[in-house]
């Protein structure tokens, strides 16, 4: 398997060049081509609808005309696509034995189980594995905000860091391809919770005729920012087990439900608090009500 060669040193650009197929030319997809192309790398795109690829080839790529075209041209083959279903139809299908040899970049959304049985399959066609979990959007791509999740083989990783740089800032979370796709929907539950809180908080302040842009500028943003310094100290809580209380226990934060209550009062619906406050009432039910919030974790998964 390659892993070392793909990205090779050209005189003319003063920098490291590869070749890169890119397969896939949705939105994610246009976006990671063109971060290639801005870096000066050797891109080959593929896209069932060939229509997509124009602005790509104006922009300096080579459009192939099948998908083990654009493979047999690259040492480096990124894909992404909707859905699975889509790669295995890319890779096992219409690439094939063209892989061989090849490093398989996969920045298609998946479960964890999808990301380790595609890295078996393409084991078995001779090819190297990466998944990845792209924590951007389009527009992100390229910038500095962009973080790509990277899980797999790690040899594959340190050969093309250089080249995927193109699309953000690298994080290799472990050699288990599945790690990628499991951070990733981490990080977008924790995502979910907070936008959850922004719209019950935003609906309060709204239904009190308050300007949320306001309310949330000069005190949610800050608040939450404060708040977030004390996830560290929650998980380590999670990961010793022990939740002994260090400031505002369990029972304390649910001994009446003022949230729910005012809300309601309002006009306000509580939906997205109450399994929030649910969850915590369980816990102090179950004799955990001297201990932090952190322990809630304990209902969600027994270790
Ligand atoms: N866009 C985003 O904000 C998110 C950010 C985080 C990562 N996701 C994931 O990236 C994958 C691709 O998303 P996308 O935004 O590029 O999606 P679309 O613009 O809808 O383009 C879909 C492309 O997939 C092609 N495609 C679909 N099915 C097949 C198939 N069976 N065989 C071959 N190609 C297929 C589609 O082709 P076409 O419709 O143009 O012919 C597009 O190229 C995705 O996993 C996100 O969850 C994006």
């Amino acid at each position: 398997m390659s892993t070392t060669s793909a990205a090779s040193r050209d005189a003319d650009a003063g920098g490291v060049v590869a070749s890169v197929a890119v397969l896939g030319l949705g939105a994610m997809g246009t976006a990671l081509a063109d971060a290639l192309l801005a870096r000066g790398h050797r891109v080959t795109v593929w896209n069932r609808t060939p229509a997509k690829a124009a602005g790509l080839v104006e922009h300096g790529a080579r459009q192939a005309e099948s998908v083990a075209a654009a493979v047999a041209a690259a040492d480096l083959v990124i894909v992404c696509v909707l859905d699975y279903a889509g790669v295995t139809d890319l890779l096992e299908r219409q690439a094939g034995d063209a892989l061989k040899g090849r490093v398989v970049v996969n920045l298609t959304n998946g479960a964890p189980e999808d990301a380790r049985a595609m890295a078996e399959r393409v084991a078995a066609l001779g090819a190297d594995y990466l998944d990845g979990g792209i924590m951007a959007v389009p527009a992100m791509i390229g910038g500095p905000e962009a973080v790509l999740l990277y899980s797999g083989s790690s040899a594959a990783f340190t050969a093309h860091q250089p080249v995927l740089d193109a699309f953000g800032r690298g994080v290799f979370v472990g050699g288990d391809a599945g790690l990628a796709p499991l951070n990733d929907l981490s990080l977008l539950a924790g995502m979910y919770g907070m936008f959850g809180g922004f719209m019950h908080a935003a609906a309060l302040v709204r239904s009190a005729g308050r300007p949320v842009e306001e309310f949330t500028t000069t005190l949610l943003v800050p608040w939450l920012h404060a708040m977030s310094a004390s996830l560290p100290q929650m998980a380590a809580q999670i990961d010793s087990g022990d939740y002994s209380a260090t400031g505002s226990n369990l029972a304390m934060q649910v001994a009446n439900d003022s949230i729910g209550d005012v809300s309601r009062a309002q006009g306000v619906s509580a939906e997205l608090f109450a399994p929030m406050y649910a969850l915590m009432k369980r816990r102090v039910a179950d004799g955990h009500g001297d201990e932090d919030m952190a322990g809630v974790v304990e209902l969600l998964h027994k270790r």
